[in-house]
C-alpha cells in the first residue's frame, strides 16, 4: 500500500480523499491555490503546498506545478478527485512517467472514452444498445442528412470530445441540418480544440440513469448497481438517487452487466460510470462513459456499504477487489441534495462570499459531506459547491422525509444557497410520485414572466 499520497484537488472531493486516505493510515500532502489558502480542510491533510494563483488554469490546472508538489513531497501516488485534471489522459499519462501512480483509469482508456464516438463503438462492439445513429463522426453534410432521414428527426448533434452536455445541438427538421452542424462544429472546435461531431436520434424527455463500475488490476471487474440523475438544471446534477426507483429488477440486472461488458470490453481500470438514457418503456442505451469518481458517489457508498474512494486507491496499488459481483447488495434508498453557493431566486447566479452562520445536520441516516466552516469564504474562481447532504433510510419515500428533516436543520448564513430550491423540491407532488425527467426542472423551477405560461 501507498505511505503518502497527493490529492490534484480542492474543496469537498480533496477533503474527502483527505479522508479515506486517514482511515487507511495513508499520510495525505494537499495543494492550494492562493485563494484557498485559508480553506480549513488544509489543516487536515499532513502537509500542504501552495501551487500557484486563485485561477484554475495557474493552479489546479497546473501540471508542472502539480508534479513538481508531487517530487518535493515525495508521495507515491496523486489522486485527481472530479472535475480539473481527473479525465486527462495526457496528465495520467505524466504522472506515470514521473514515477506515481495515478489514482484512476489507464490513460490509455481514458483517452478512449474522451472520444465518445469511441467509447459508443466499444459498446456496440461488447452488445451494450446505443441511442440509434452515426457510426463514429460524421464525414460530410450528404452522410448526416441521408442517416437523419434513415432514424428520423429530431436529431441531436453531440461533439465527439464534448460529454456532460456540452456542445450539444438539436435539430428539428432537414432543412436547419447544415446549418446546425456548422454551428456544432464551431463550438466543438473553440470548447474542445476538436471540431468532429456525431449524430444521435433525441430522444424525448429520458431519464438518466447511470451505473457505477469498479474494476481492479486483475481483470475482476464488478458494477455497484445504479444511480438516478435525472434531476439536473442546466447539466447541473441537482438531486442524486440510489438506486434508480423507476428501473424493474431486471432491467437493472441487464444494465449492471452491460456495464461491466463495456468496461472489459475498454480495458477499463479503478472507479468509473457508465451513463444511460432510459426511456418511457425502460428502454436503455448507452451514451458515455465518466473515468473518475463522481460528486454522486455517496449515494452508492449508502446502499452498497462500500467506500469508493478507498477502493479507488487499494485498486491502484494493485490489490485485488476484496468482494465479488454476488456480494454487493442494495440495502435501502438513497439521496444526495447539491448544496450551491448559487442563487436559485435569481437564475442561480453565483453567491460567494463569507460563511457567517453554519448549523450542519445531523442524526440517523444524514451524511454531510463539505468543507465549509464559520468564516469561510467562498471564493469566486470554482465551481459553486458548498456541500453534499447525504440521506439513507430503508425506502424511498422516508429517505425524502428524512432529507426534509435534515434540509430544514441545515443553516448556512451569508450568502445565498440552493437549500430553498431543495426543501420545495423534496415536497413536490412529482418529484414523490418519481413522475420527472431531464426536462422537468427547467420546465417547472425556472421562473418565467405570466404571460409565457
Ligand atoms: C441526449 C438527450 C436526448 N437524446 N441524447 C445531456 C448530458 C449528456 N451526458 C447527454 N445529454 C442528453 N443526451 C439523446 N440522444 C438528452 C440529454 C439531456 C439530458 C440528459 C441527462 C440529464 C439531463 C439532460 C438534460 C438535457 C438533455
Amino acid at each position: 500500500m501507498f505511505q503518502r499520497i497527493l490529492v490534484a484537488n480542492r474543496g469537498e472531493i480533496a477533503l474527502r480523499v483527505i479522508r479515506a486516505c486517514k482511515e487507511l493510515d495513508i499520510e495525505v500532502v494537499a495543494v492550494f491555490s492562493e485563494a484557498d489558502r485559508a480553506a480549513p480542510y488544509l489543516e487536515q491533510a499532513d502537509r500542504a503546498i501552495c501551487i500557484g494563483r486563485g485561477p484554475s488554469v495557474d493552479s489546479y490546472l497546473n501540471r508542472p506545478r502539480i508534479i513538481a508538489a508531487a517530487e518535493v513531497a515525495d508521495v507515491q501516488a496523486i489522486h485527481p478527485g472530479y472535475g480539473f485534471l481527473s479525465e486527462n489522459p495526457d496528465f495520467a499519462e505524466v504522472c506515470r512517467s514521473s514515477g506515481f501512480e495515478f489514482i484512476g483509469p489507464p490513460h490509455e482508456a481514458i483517452r478512449k472514452m474522451g472520444l465518445k464516438t469511441e467509447a459508443k463503438q466499444i459498446a456496440a462492439a461488447a452488445q451494450v444498445a446505443c441511442v440509434p445513429g452515426s457510426d463514429g463522426v460524421i464525414a460530410n453534410d450528404a452522410q448526416a442528412l441521408g442517416l437523419a432521414r434513415q432514424i428520423g428527426f429530431p436529431v441531436l448533434i453531440k461533439a465527439a470530445a464534448g460529454g456532460g452536455g456540452k456542445g450539444m445541438r438539436l435539430c428539428s427538421d432537414e432543412r436547419s441540418l447544415a446549418s446546425a452542424l456548422r454551428t456544432a462544429r464551431g463550438e466543438a472546435e473553440a470548447a474542445f480544440k476538436n471540431p468532429s461531431v456525431y449524430l444521435e436520434k433525441f430522444l424525448e424527455r429520458p431519464r438518466h440513469v447511470e451505473v457505477q463500475i469498479l474494476a481492479d488490476t486483475r481483470d475482476q471487474i464488478v458494477h455497484c448497481w445504479d444511480r438516478d440523475c435525472t434531476l439536473q438544471r442546466r447539466h447541473q446534477k441537482l438531486v442524486e438517487e440510489a438506486p434508480a426507483s423507476t428501473l424493474t429488477e431486471e432491467v437493472r440486472a441487464r444494465m449492471g452487466a452491460a456495464a461491466v461488458r463495456l468496461a472489459r470490453a475498454a480495458g477499463y481500470v479503478n472507479a468509473g460510470t457508465c451513463e444511460f438514457l432510459v426511456d418511457a418503456d425502460q428502454n436503455f442505451y448507452f451514451i458515455e462513459v465518466n473515468a473518475r469518481i463522481q460528486v454522486e458517489h455517496p449515494v452508492t457508498e449508502m446502499v452498497t456499504g462500500i467506500d469508493l474512494v478507498k477502493q479507488q486507491i487499494r485498486i491502484a496499488a494493485g490489490e485485488p477487489l476484496p468482494f465479488r459481483q454476488e456480494d454487493i447488495a442494495i440495502r435501502g434508498h438513497s439521496i444526495q441534495c447539491r448544496i450551491n453557493s448559487e442563487d436559485p431566486e435569481n437564475d442561480f447566479r453565483p453567491s460567494p462570499g463569507r460563511i457567517t452562520g453554519l448549523r450542519i445536520p445531523g442524526g440517523p441516516g444524514v451524511r454531510w459531506d463539505s468543507h465549509i466552516q464559520v468564516g469561510y469564504s467562498v471564493p469566486p474562481f470554482y465551481d459553486s459547491l458548498l456541500g453534499k447532504l447525504i440521506v439513507h433510510a430503508p425506502t424511498r419515500l422516508e429517505a425524502i422525509a428524512t432529507m426534509r428533516r435534515a434540509l430544514d436543520e441545515l443553516v448556512i448564513e451569508g450568502i445565498r444557497t440552493t437549500i430553498p430550491l431543495h426543501r420545495k423540491i423534496m415536497r413536490n407532488p412529482d418529484f414523490l410520485a418519481g413522475r420527472v425527467d431531464t426536462t422537468w426542472v427547467e420546465r417547472v423551477w425556472t421562473p418565467r414572466p405570466v404571460a409565457a405560461r
